[in-house]
């Protein structure tokens, strides 16, 4: 998982034994009633809180109403300590995260979710206890850092710690029943039918008729299909199949969103929502105002490429399934979740032939596998003048999907011992996706290199979108001129209409993405506020789906069905309004870089490889980690203060023109 903590260049077992030995004295100073077990390993040694006696009012461990108010100088030696400590529970919890999602078994999956009850059950205490420093004028990195502490958790648990231990086995449970969901396709239907051809299936297929609880098809396979197929009812059997596995989440979810909110209450907050919504140094009103006016300075293109994408749509699969006015069929848009639409490319290029760069089919004519795009996305970074990758990396990354266990597949980047130890953990299909995929990876891992030497409570990204949006920035920059330069394509094309076709090319991605990357916590906004009920669930899933998207589920949905749970980020409780924010900032840090590298011409020609004035103004904000309000780390970068969707507005001009010829005698809306 992309973590947002990491040791300060040291992990436990580095720590001299001395110091080691002063920590723990220090910790026991700090929770009087604290107890230590397993000390004396390195690997797994684990903070054990007692049972909670005082559990439901606010007296905590080791308070004490009659002293006196504490000073500055307490303050900071309270919220280093914790710092300390956290940090060897953070390390505990991700070393078993790692090995579970590497190795998913019950027992994997019980370790990790101990790992992270301990983790939680010190939080919910410490941040409790740190009350008793309100109202104190503490130095700035301090009350910047007990500010981080109290934010460090996306879904805090509440001090009891039978709470805390329901809340991390039912977020283990719902990881593990998306990351091991199959379907099992029809005897008869096409989709069996169009799967069986590839051999690598057949024993996923055997599941019907004799072993339909065991094999299945995993979404690796379903959202291929999605990307690659055509046929309408085998599309619709995909859609449906997949999004069957997240039905047996909706109990267990709706306990985990009460119990976030009872352990968010206990630390001040409202509900998780507010919470998520207060780390983007400004309050949770503001923030949500934010993003609202975000969406608004892109949302007239979204509706024009709606508009396009269904009148093409319309030709290929004819009017009654696509109307004229109205919503989208999911399952026609080349994605699983409608997200990104670059699948569908082929049936909205604007001009047939004219020069589209095939990426997937480059990387096949150079023979690159999986490990060769790995190296050819790093080398963009060191381009740039940032060092390679260490040796470990390529030791203990996941880069291809294992045969003979379940693993989580969906692509994520750590730093596990929080020194360095920089890891992607991927399934890389040999795909154009793919390889802007392991840009976006990187951009995690070079982000936590950079930052590596920051205080624990201030390694993580300026805001949660910045971290999403590095990689992303990088790969903007991988643009058919930049495929040439690295010889992966002979020659980028360079007549208009070619780059007309890399425009639309970049929008089925970056455009379609923005109303999908806003809404999903619109809805977790909405039900960790209880304005929606576990009974509603879907029915609200699908009111934000039609009013952001434009798009109708294939098939009718009840509340027997969780369709939010068939997306990954749901069932691993991962914010998304990152990525939303990330869509946007991309095209701002590419604009900035591309400045510094003194581009001239239209925005989207631009590649900053190679530039090393580019790179130093990257590393000048990466470095900030999140010791400072985000929009001093983009000043850093850019000169801008202030989150702006006009660099996306600037790079999708030339194809904004053009599309809107093409849709003025269409009725565009829904
Ligand atoms: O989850 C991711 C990354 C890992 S942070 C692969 N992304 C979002 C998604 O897949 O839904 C990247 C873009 C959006
Ligand atoms: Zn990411």
């Amino acid at each position: 998982m992309l973590r947002f903590f990491a040791v300060n260049g040291l992990s436990w077992c580095n720590i001299r034994r001395h110091s080691r030995e002063h920590l723990v004295k220090s910790i026991i100073a700090a929770f009087g009633i604290l107890t230590a077990v397993g000390l004396s390993g390195c690997a797994g040694s684990v903070w054990r809180a007692p049972p909670c006696t005082t559990c439901g009012g606010m007296a905590v461990v080791g308070s004490d109403a009659t002293a006196s108010k504490p000073t500055a100088a307490e303050a900071q030696a309270y919220i280093d300590r914790i710092e300390s400590e956290l940090l060897v529970l953070q390390v505990a919890e991700d070393r078993a995260s790692w090995v579970s999602l590497n190795f998913i078994t019950s027992d994997t999956e019980e370790i990790a979710a101990k790992a992270a009850e301990e983790r939680l059950v010190f939080l919910a205490r410490a941040v409790a206890e740190s009350a008793r420093f309100d109202g104190v004028a503490k130095d700035p990195v301090s009350e910047r850092k007990f500010g981080q502490l109290k934010r460090s958790a996306t879904l805090p648990a509440p001090r009891e710690r039978k709470k805390a231990s329901e809340l991390a086995s039912l977020s283990a449970e719902l990881g593990a029943l998306y990351a091991t969901g199959k379907y099992c396709p029809a005897t008869d239907g096409e989709l069996r039918h169009a799967l069986g051809k590839d051999p690598a299936n057949a024993k996923a297929l055997v599941c019907y008729p004799s072993r339909p609880n065991e094999a299945g098809v995993s979404l690796g396979v379903l959202a291929k299909y999605m990307g690659a197929g055509r046929d309408e009812s085998a599309l619709r059997e995909a859609w449906v199949g997949w999004h069957a596995i997240a039905r047996p989440m909706r109990d267990g979810y709706a306990r985990l969103i009460a119990i976030g909110n009872e352990g968010a209450r206990e630390m001040g907050f409202a509900d998780v929502g507010a919470l998520w919504r207060s780390g983007y140094d400004m309050s949770p009103e503001d923030f949500r105002a934010e993003a609202t006016r975000l969406f608004q300075q892109v949302e007239p293109l979204y509706k024009e490429l709606h508009c396009y994408a269904r009148k093409q749509l319309r030709k290929r699969y004819g009017e009654k399934l696509v109307p004229v006015k109205g919503l989208i069929p999911a399952h026609l848009l080349g994605n699983m979740w409608s997200q990104t639409w670059s699948n569908i490319y082929p049936e909205l290029e604007p001009f047939p032939g004219e020069g589209a760069v095939d990426v997937t089919k480059a990387l096949a004519t150079n023979k690159v596998d999986e490990l060769g795009m790995a190296h050819m996305a790093e080398g963009f970074f060191t381009s740039l003048g940032l060092a390679p990758l260490p040796k470990t990396f390529w030791k203990r990354s996941l880069f291809v999907r294992p045969q003979d266990r379940e693993v989580e597949c969906h692509a994520s980047a750590w730093d596990v011992h929080y020194n360095d130890d920089l890891r992607i953990k991927m399934c890389i299909e040999r795909t154009g996706e793919d390889f802007y995929t392991l840009h976006h990876e990187l951009g995690h891992d070079y982000y936590f290199h950079s930052y590596v030497k920051q205080p624990f409570l201030f390694q993580s990204g300026a805001n949660d979108g910045f971290h999403e949006a590095i990689g992303d920035t990088i790969a903007l920059s991988v643009t058919p001129g930049y495929l040439e330069k690295i010889e992966l394509i002979k020659k980028a094309p360079t007549n208009p209409k070619a780059d007309l076709n890399y425009l639309m090319k970049m929008a089925l991605d970056k455009i379609a993405f923005l109303p999908f990357g806003k809404l999903i916590d619109e809805w977790r906004w909405d039900v960790f506020a209880g304005k929606v009920a576990p009974g509603d669930y879907n029915a609200a899933w699908w009111k934000f789906r039609t009013a952001y998207q434009g798009i109708a589920s294939p098939e009718p949905r009840s509340e027997a069905d969780f369709d939010p749970g068939a997306k990954y980020h749901v069932p691993a409780n991962v914010p998304y309004t990152r990525y939303f924010l990330s869509f946007i900032y991309q095209f701002q840090f590419y604009r900035a870089l591309c400045r510094e590298a003194g581009h001239t011409g239209p925005l989207h020609t631009c590649s900053f490889f190679n530039n090393k004035k580019a790179g130093d103004k990257l590393r000048s904000m990466l470095e900030l980690g999140a010791s400072k309000p985000w929009q001093e780390a983009l000043y850093a970068l850019s000169g801008e203060r202030i989150g702006d969707a006009n660099a996306l507005m600037e790079y999708f001009q030339p194809l904004r023109a053009w599309m809107q010829d093409e849709i003025k005698n269409e009725t565009c809306g829904w």
